[in-house]
This record gives C-alpha cells, sequence and structure tokens, in this order.
C-alpha cells in the first residue's frame, strides 16, 4: 500500500550518504554500458601461459575508475538480474526473472530519472531475439525509446557463434546505429561471446587455451580474451568518431562464467586452494568506469551490481535520496553495509556469510556466528522490502 512505499522510502533514505566531490562531473554527458557476458573479476590483471587474458582493459583501469571488490548479486534471471538491478536498484526476484515476471510494473528506473534530468535518449543494443529474457515488453517498462536487437543487425552463419553474433561484428555494428540516436543518450551494449560453453573459432583466439584439468576454464580464457578485443574495437571506434570525449563508459561482468563445479579449474590456474572464502572471492566481477578527463582511480569499496546505478547517478549529479532504491554510490559507499545476496549470504568488509557459516575474510576461517549476527536484520528487510515493492508494484504510488 501507500504507507509501505513511504516506509520503505524512509528507509532508504535512512541509508544514503553525503555526495563526494565527484558529484555531477560527468552532467549531461552521453552514457554508454557494457554488459560483459559472464566475466569475473579473477581475469583482470591475470596472465596465461605469459600472456595478459585482459590486455585492453587492464590499460583502460589505468585511465578509469576501477572497482576491485564488486560482487554478483544476481539469481535465475543471470543477464536479466544485472540489467535488472542497475535500472531500478532493486533486488532480483529469488526465483524466476524480474523481466519474465514482472513486466507490467511501474519503475522508477534509470531510463526515465535520464530523461526527466536531461531528456536522455535511451537505447539496448544486443545480438538476439528480443523475446529472450522477456527484454522486448521489460524494456518498455523500463521506459527505453528502442531496443536493436538481433532484427537489426546482419547476422551470418559467418559472423556468428554460439549464442549468436560475434562480439567484434557486434560493436561494428552497433557503432553505426549509435551515430544515428539523438544525444545525450544512454545505452546498455550486452555481448555474448564469452557464454557458456565459450565456443570459439580458431581464427579468432587472441591467446592459446589454458591447461589447467578443467576443459572449460581452458576454454573460458580464450572467450574472454575475444571480448576483451572487442572492447578494444569499441573504443577505438569511439575515439574515431568523436563520440569519446563527451561519453562516460561502464563496464561491467553480468555474473560468473565459471560454476562451482568448474572452479577448481580456477583455483589451480590461480594457484590459490579451493576454499569457501576463496570460492566467495572467485564471485567477484570487475567494473570499470571511464569518464574522460577524470584521473584514474582505484577503489577498494566493497559493492555490488546493485550500487552501479547511484555510482553513475553520482556522477551524472543526478540526487538518489527519493529514488527509493538499495544501491549507493560506491565512491561514498559506507563499508559496514553488508553486500547482500538473494539467497541471504553476505559480505561485509571484515566477514562473509556463506551457507549458514560466518568466516573472517583474513583470517579465512569460520568464526562463531555472533559476528554476522548484527547484520542480518538489514539483509533480510532490505530483501523484503524489495519483494514487496516488486509484488505490490507500490512504485506507482511514488509522486
Ligand atoms: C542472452 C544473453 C545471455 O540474450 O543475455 O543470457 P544469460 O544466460 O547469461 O542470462
Ligand atoms: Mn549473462
Amino acid at each position: 500500500s501507500k504507507s509501505d512505499t513511504k516506509a520503505s522510502m524512509e528507509y532508504t533514505q535512512s541509508t544514503k550518504q553525503d555526495p563526494s566531490d565527484l558529484f555531477g562531473v560527468a552532467e549531461g554527458k552521453n552514457l554508454i554500458l557494457v554488459s560483459m557476458e559472464s566475466t569475473q573479476n579473477f581475469v583482470i590483471n591475470t596472465k596465461v601461459n605469459g600472456e595478459e587474458i585482459t590486455p585492453f582493459l587492464n590499460s583502460l583501469i589505468k585511465d578509469s575508475f576501477y572497482f576491485s571488490n564488486i560482487y554478483d548479486q544476481t539469481a535465475q534471471g543471470k543477464t536479466s538480474d544485472a540489467e535488472f538491478m542497475i535500472d531500478t536498484g532493486l533486488y532480483p526476484l529469488s526465483s524466476g526473472s524480474a523481466f519474465v515476471r514482472k513486466p507490467d510494473n511501474t519503475y522508477a528506473s534509470l531510463p526515465h530519472m535520464l530523461k526527466r534530468k536531461n531528456d536522455y535518449y535511451a537505447a539496448v543494443f544486443h545480438g538476439n531475439e528480443r523475446t529472450f529474457w522477456n527484454r522486448e515488453m521489460m524494456y518498455e517498462s523500463l521506459g527505453y525509446d528502442r531496443y536493436f536487437s538481433k532484427r537489426d543487425y546482419a547476422v551470418t552463419e559467418d559472423n556468428s557463434i554460439n549464442y549468436g553474433i560475434k562480439d567484434i561484428p557486434f560493436f561494428e555494428q552497433t557503432i553505426s546505429h549509435l551515430e544515428k540516436i539523438p544525444q545525450p543518450f544512454y545505452t546498455r551494449l550486452i555481448t555474448l561471446t564469452n557464454h557458456f560453453p565459450f565456443l570459439l573459432e580458431e581464427d579468432d583466439q587472441f591467446i592459446d587455451t589454458a591447461s589447467t584439468d578443467e576443459d572449460v576454464v581452458n576454454r573460458y580464457v580464450t572467450t574472454v580474451r575475444y571480448e576483451d578485443e572487442a572492447i578494444k574495437t569499441l573504443f577505438e571506434k569511439l575515439k574515431a568518431n568523436g563520440m569519446y570525449k563527451n561519453t562516460v563508459v561502464v563496464l561491467y561482468g553480468d555474473h560468473y562464467g565459471i560454476s562451482e563445479k568448474y572452479e577448481p579449474g580456477v583455483f589451480e590456474l590461480l594457484g590459490q586452494k579451493d576454499t569457501p572464502v576463496n570460492h566467495a572471492k572467485l564471485q567477484q566481477v570487475p567494473l570499470i568506469i571511464h569518464v574522460p578527463g577524470e584521473e584514474p582511480r582505484t577503489i577498494d569499496t566493497i559493492g555490488g551490481e546493485i550500487d552501479i546505478r547511484a555510482t553513475v547517478l553520482h556522477l551524472l549529479g543526478i540526487d538518489t535520496k527519493n529514488a527509493l532504491s538499495f544501491g549507493h554510490s560506491l565512491f561514498t559507499r559506507n563499508e559496514n553495509h553488508p553486500v547482500i545476496f538473494r539467497d541471504g549470504d553476505f559480505i561485509t568488509d571484515k566477514y562473509i556469510f556463506q551457507d549458514n557459516v560466518c568466516y573472517n575474510k583474513k583470517s579465512e576461517e569460520s568464526v562463531n556466528d555472533s559476528f554476522c549476527d548484527p547484520f542480518k536484520e538489514t539483509v533480510r528487510k532490505e530483501l523484503r522490502m524489495s519483494d514487496d515493492i516488486l509484488y505490490g508494484d507500490l512504485l506507482r504510488f511514488l509522486e
């Protein structure tokens, strides 16, 4: 009801931080989000057979904000859950995808906010069928002006693999669409090639496969390397057409690529032990934000995908105090606030609560529950409020 909406609003307002000196530095600029399929943070600055897995991203980080402690908070809705958190600042559902189950709700989404602030044009670009994850319907509710999907791309057998068009031709064709839409724009470009089971033709392999006991991991490094090359192409084209100087680019890994079953291969690659704490840390995804003209910085604040939206709005100079969302700007996020996972697990600056066990991050030992207990009320409260908003369609009561 209306009073639930008010109570949630009061709660989320109470957790918000004051703005930092970066508030508004990118006001009015174009915004490009790149959803990096199945890209985990461990690939950043890691070498295989002496070669970097992500040479372009590694160099981009030296000229960007790089958030090195961001966790995958998606649930069954995978890519769509990441999109959902970024556009709404709400948690995904515990089963299914909010894109599929709640497309008729009212949302106070990122496109709506940017439209109100600076008349942004909003579009999504992706090489798959428009019905996949119910995107066509959901993007309308979220306020997008246009969804450039498979039918807007020249997709051939030659330029496709696995789920569809390969990332390099995808970005090449996306650039010509981008050049035709009004500015300022808010766009999300969703990559596809680095998707399980990580297939790649030999011509597209820029590095050799790894040689762990898990073939999935061995192939994964090559498809991530291909994706990295594709992103480099995107940046080259943005520089060539002049958009680069006037565009904020946000790159994020959407969720894990290597499921728990194959994780031993990653631990072998990284020379790490297969422990609960290392498993938890493996759930980190990269988050890189390039703002033209800003000094680079690595930010080790803990956070999750739900915080991306508030961080971006902060840079664009849009106040989120009344936005009814659960994210926090990563420039000012309170280290004490837990990063909350859909199953009730959580991570704080010192502790990890996973499968009902409390771990000390540093010692990597399990510790007494009393260390994790103080956070549990916040975790329950946020997940419950977010669910109430979705099931009760409560945002329709927002002014
Ligand atoms: C499909 C792509 C991949 O369009 O977003 O989906 P995923 O399986 O990662 O959710
Ligand atoms: Mn995905």
